[in-house]
């Protein structure tokens, strides 16, 4: 029996197509074809021999071992002394120079960097990977796996390298009960149901990938955080997770809230100036220190979306962040101060009130009042991660503060994992965008990074968000947004095809279709996102007071939030000019304000963003604002459509589990592209009065609507929004049973028959399809999209293609609610079929 077995996972093996979980995301160390495995084989020594054992270093060893069994079959033979033959070295520098005189080791190297060296000496062949710390050592180690990975040579090595910056930081948004806020991959791997999980396997693994990207640190608790974090009974928790991290060199940090000194503290203030908070911000972090002598530092988010912070006591920010700051300095921790303050209640009646302009306003006339151990945390756009914002303006303002720059890896505002958009090639944008804050060449990259204005200090964080699902963030192809912000974080020149082509060749091989198909999608994906959602501009055009996920266009109107378009029955965009708006644009250093402030040269893609212009208002393209509009949404839909014929071309070349799951994913997101599509058109052909130039707004061939079907049970619902569905409208059904049916009057062939319906998280409604009679389809709505309401959210599509129609033939679907959910259907659509 075994011998078969072995025989069989041998033939899959071979193959290269086993059944993967996407578990091991990049670093699956999957075996090299023959040619590579030969050549890496020729050039790697065979021994390996590990100068230290803290346990950073020990990773270092094991994760070399691990990877080149993986991908070359051959186990090094582990040496207690540097050999006179030759080896793989592993220490740092202080300790190889030590243990090993004789090799010639002549570099300085900083904190985190590293150096791949081949040495030859006395006719013997030494491959070095050495760095100043442990940390670096690791981080090296996993470099030339990397390398080998990638099929690079490393037959001579001399490869240095130095972090651009020293905050290489993620943070989790995880809820101490084991939710994660705005996470799409699953549960916290840190907390369940008020404590830390018994099983921290998946935290030691999360620690492996964060430090195979050289991230340095995890804030492990939300930013709207509980206090209970810092209880003195809760300590051991954390230390438990510390614990996880630490071989991996990732460091915890928390996020605080500023009432803790009163809410945990027992103290009747938690007024920064007060002596006593002082005090209890002081023995609090000694308290911490002596049990996690390690700790990063702490995150805050403060008056901010309902969180307390120095406005109740009538205090600055840096009031508040120096007495946090000033307790964790004589430890070297840091502390994260979120940009990421404004009035969620601000009257949207005021043409002059502008939530861009908050993150600027609040902290402008605060710099150089912070201490050196402050790091103000500022998120790329001015608003809140939305499909296109230019970079922050605080970026180019502040000179005499630390600063980062916020990422969102969790795809928020960006189909919560479950659309591809990978989100390398809108970060670079940011980062390379110039800022002009010293002249010209002062990019966002070197301001965060501390190099423009010499700051001790800044970098990158990242919301991350990854949960207990098998692949980490719900699907395996956002992975590549985690590897791509660890990546630029390291070296933000890198390019977008560099990185989504490594990621792509270590996580799924280096067939060269498979890499010029994924990165090609990976690449062109967030421009198509942008293009079905909002473009110019517009933002993501998404229920922003709900689930930030489906479409809803004026969601984001007349309310306190902010998030405003201000679209009409006249024109569209927020009037952020200095001249005539709010004067969000003279935030900016002049050179860049005039370049937005004018129509003439402000870029189309940031069009409505910084001004208000009439639906006629053309762009430099050419087009008007209105035939954008309508145009991006049908190319942004046609290529979403496109994706799942490319996904198509792989198979076979990818292994089947990933392959149907990220098939299904594409095809889902096929039909999501379709409504927002429909809606955004369809709300903005109503709001404007002008028609679609080709004609496709408002014009549906082959769709046949369910409320002008033959209803059994089934009863008209309105909508909410109105354009999340054709027509504005639904049936639902309400009985046990509920039928629609309708007498097909087109011509005879082969069709694909599109149901759409609508697949809420409050039940698993069951639902069949009729073509003359004969069952074509039969289907649950077992989606767990997160809405329980008939919307944008929950509409979902369903295609049973291979009909042949004959004039007259009867098309009927049969629903079954369930739960909360009332079986509903939108339309149904026939089509030529595309096979
Ligand atoms: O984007 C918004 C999110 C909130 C989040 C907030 C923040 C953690 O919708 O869920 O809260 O930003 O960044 O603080």
């Amino acid at each position: 029996m075994l011998p078969r077995i072995h025989a069989l996972l041998g033939l899959l093996a071979a193959a290269g197509l086993q059944a993967e979980t996407g578990n091991q995301a990049w670093l699956r160390y999957a075996a090299l074809d023959d040619g590579a495995t030969r050549q890496v084989r020729e050039a790697l020594p065979a021994t390996l021999t590990a100068l230290s054992d803290s346990p950073v270093a020990e990773s270092a060893r094991g994760e070399l071992i691990r990877g080149i069994r993986g991908m070359l079959g051959r186990t090094l033979r582990v040496e207690s002394r540097v050999p006179r033959e030759g080896g793989i070295v592993l220490g740092t520098l202080a300790g190889i120079r030590k243990a090993a005189p004789h090799l010639p080791l002549a570099a300085n190297l900083e904190a985190d960097g590293y150096w791949l060296k081949t040495l030859r000496v006395d006719g013997a062949r030494y491959l070095v990977i050495t760095a100043e710390n442990d940390r670096g050592v690791l981080y090296g180690a996993f470099a030339l796996l990397r390398k080998i990975g990638l099929g690079e040579s490393v037959a001579d090595l001399d490869d240095r390298q130095t972090p651009y910056a020293p905050v290489r930081w993620v943070n989790q948004w995880d809820n101490l009960d084991g939710s994660i806020e705005r996470g799409y991959g699953g549960r916290s791997i840190f907390w369940d149901n008020g404590n830390v999980r018994e099983d921290l396997g998946r935290v030691s693994d999360y620690g492996r990938m964060l430090a195979s990207l050289g991230i340095g640190a995890c804030a492990i608790n939300n930013v709207n955080a509980n206090p209970r974090v810092l209880a003195s009974d809760f300590l051991p928790q954390v230390v438990r997770i510390a614990g996880a991290f630490r071989p991996w060199g990732v460091r915890v940090a928390l996020s605080v809230d500023l009432g803790i000194p009163k809410t945990v503290g027992g103290l009747d203030t938690f007024d920064p100036l007060d002596p006593r908070v002082t005090a209890w911000w002081k023995s609090k972090a000694d308290e911490l220190y002596r049990a996690i002598p390690d700790l990063a530092g702490f995150v805050l988010k403060a008056d901010s979306e309902g969180r307390v912070g120095p406005s109740a006591y009538g205090r600055t920010h840096a009031d508040a962040a120096n007495v946090v700051a000033r307790a964790l300095a004589p430890h070297g921790g840091l502390f994260f101060y979120r940009g990421f303050v404004y009035d969620h209640r601000m009257d949207w009646r005021n043409p002059k009130n502008d939530r861009a302009r908050a993150a600027d306003d609040n902290f402008r006339a605060l710099d150089g009042k912070f201490d050196d151990n402050v790091v103000l945390q500022i998120k790329n756009g001015p608003i809140d991660f939305q499909a296109r914002e230019p970079a922050s303006p605080l970026f180019g303002t502040l000179e005499k503060t630390n600063q980062a720059v916020e990422l969102q890896i969790t795809q928020e505002y960006f189909g919560q994992a479950r659309h591809l958009v990978f989100l390398v090639p809108m970060w670079k944008e940011t980062l390379d965008f110039d800022m002009h804050a010293r002249g010209a060449g002062t990019p966002v990259k070197a301001l965060v990074s501390g190099k423009t204005f010499r700051r001790p200090s800044g970098g990158f964080v990242g919301v991350a968000n990854v949960g207990l699902d098998e692949n980490w963030l719900g699907n395996h192809l956002s992975q590549a947004n985690l590897y791509g912000f660890g990546r630029l974080a390291w070296d933000p020149n890198l390019s977008a095809r560099q990185i989504a082509e490594e990621w792509t060749r270590l996580t799924f091989g280096d067939d060269p279709k498979v890499v010029a198909t994924i990165a090609g999608m990976q690449l062109a994906s967030w421009r198509i996102f942008e293009n079905y959602t909002g473009p110019l501009g517009l933002q993501t055009l998404t229920d922003i007071v709900g689930n930030h996920y489906g479409v809803s266009v004026e969601a984001s109107e007349r309310n306190g939030w902010g998030q405003w378009h201000r679209a009409d029955e006249r024109g569209v965009g927020m009037d952020r000019t200095i001249a005539t708006g709010t004067g969000f644009i003279g935030q900016f250093r002049p050179p860049v304000a005039a370049v937005y402030e004018s129509l003439k040269t402000c870029p189309d893609d940031l069009v409505v963003f910084l001004h208000h212009v009439p639906y006629t208002h053309l762009l430099h393209s050419g087009k008007t604002v209105i035939q954008y509009i309508y145009d991006s949404h049908y190319e942004g839909e046609q290529a979403v459509a496109e994706y799942a014929r490319q996904w198509e071309s792989l198979k076979g070349r990818v292994d089947d589990r990933r392959y149907q799951e990220v098939l299904a994913q594409l095809e889902y997101q096929g039909g999501q592209a379709q409504v927002w599509r429909d809606a955004v058109a369809r709300w903005f052909h109503r709001a404007s009065g002008i028609p679609d130039a080709k004609g496709r707004v408002g014009r549906y061939p082959g769709r046949v609507e369910g409320e002008a079907m033959k209803l059994e049970g089934y009863a008209v619902s309105e909508v909410k929004p109105w354009e999340a569905a054709s027509g504005g409208k639904a049936i639902e059904c309400a009985a046990a049973r509920c039928v629609a049916s309708f007498s097909y009057d087109g011509a005879p062939g082969w069709y694909a028959l599109q149901v759409r319906y609508f697949d809420q998280n409050n039940g698993a409604s069951r639902f069949r399809l009729w073509v003359a009679n004969q069952l074509a389809g039969e289907w649950a709505a077992t989606d767990r999209v997160p809405t329980r309401k008939v919307d944008g959210s929950s509409s979902a599509r369903r295609t049973v293609s291979g009909i042949a129609l004959r004039p007259g033939d009867e098309i009927r679907i049969e629903g079954l609610p369930d739960g909360g959910e009332t079986a509903a259907i939108d339309y149904i659509e026939v089509r030529p079929d595309r096979n």
